[in-house]
């Protein structure tokens, strides 16, 4: 369902940059499951290039119970853009939920002014895909701009209304990327690596995504996953408490 999706982000990287395959741990890569009553695969691929130290994205395909396409990219620390963040998630044949969104670092003035703003009019475009939902996992305030798409739809407009929007959405941040300049203040490059270690922080202790994982592939499996490839620079919130 979101192959194409995939695909095309792909497509768009690959020719824009020089990328390197980043390595994922031993086993995390690929991983089959025939737990449920249809099998589930999920494959995963990572990036980078001098511009952005880590592109990961990854597919779930479950036949007809679940189709899920997630990424993240993170630039450089050398520049303070937000994240690029994508999840794309069917279950079963009603239930279809897209978050798509530039994660801002940030959220002075200046930075919404910088790197906010310029979605605005994709984002008034694509109203209907922006739906205002509640959160129920996360907070709507902290590493979500007001402009994300966030919306309950059906397979139709996915395939007419969200994936113009993506396109959109991806080749506009892929533009911003390259009208910045990279940061040379080592404080304000530090400033950065905190606050995408911080998001990663934020992201695996909140994430909705591990009873799915740890349903599919086990606990120890859905734990590795979380902290060793999609969230690497979070530690479990056991170690992290002293536990
Ligand atoms: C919600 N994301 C969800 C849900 C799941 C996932 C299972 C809950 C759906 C429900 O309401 O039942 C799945 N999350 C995943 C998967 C991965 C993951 C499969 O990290 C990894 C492979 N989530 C992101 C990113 C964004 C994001 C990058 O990983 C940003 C665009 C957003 N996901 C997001 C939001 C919700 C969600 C906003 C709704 C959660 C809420 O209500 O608070």
């Amino acid at each position: 369902m979101y192959q194409a999706f995939r695909e095309f982000l792909e497509r768009e990287l690959f020719e824009r940059f020089d990328l390197r395959t980043r390595p994922i741990p031993p086993g995390l890569e690929f991983n089959a499951s025939d737990r449920g009553k249809t099998s589930a695969t999920i494959r995963s691929w990572s990036y980078e290039c001098p511009q952005l130290r880590k592109i990961r994205y990854t597919y779930i395909d479950a036949g007809e119970m679940a189709q899920v396409f997630n990424s993240v990219i993170y630039p450089s620390h050398h520049y303070d853009l937000p994240l690029l963040g994508i999840d794309f998630l069917t279950f079963g044949k009603k239930k279809i939920l897209v978050v798509m969104d530039f994660q801002p670092l940030f959220r002075d003035e200046a930075y919404q002014e910088k790197y906010i703003e310029p979605m605005k009019s994709l984002r008034d475009r694509y109203d209907d895909l922006a739906q205002n939902l509640e959160m129920k996992f996360y907070d709507a305030n902290q590493y979500f701009s007001k402009y994300l798409l966030f919306a309950k739809t059906d397979a139709e407009t996915v395939q007419s209304r969200l994936f113009p929007a993506y396109q959109e959405y991806i080749r506009l941040y892929l533009q911003i990327l390259e009208q910045t300049e990279p940061l040379s203040d080592p404080e304000a490059i530090q400033r950065v690596a905190k606050a995408q270690k911080d998001y990663d922080q934020y992201s695996a202790d909140r994430d909705p995504a591990s009873g799915l994982f740890s349903s599919y592939f086990g606990h120890e499996w859905a734990e590795r996953f979380l902290y060793e490839f999609l969230f690497e620079d979070a530690v479990p919130l056991a170690v992290a408490s002293g536990k």
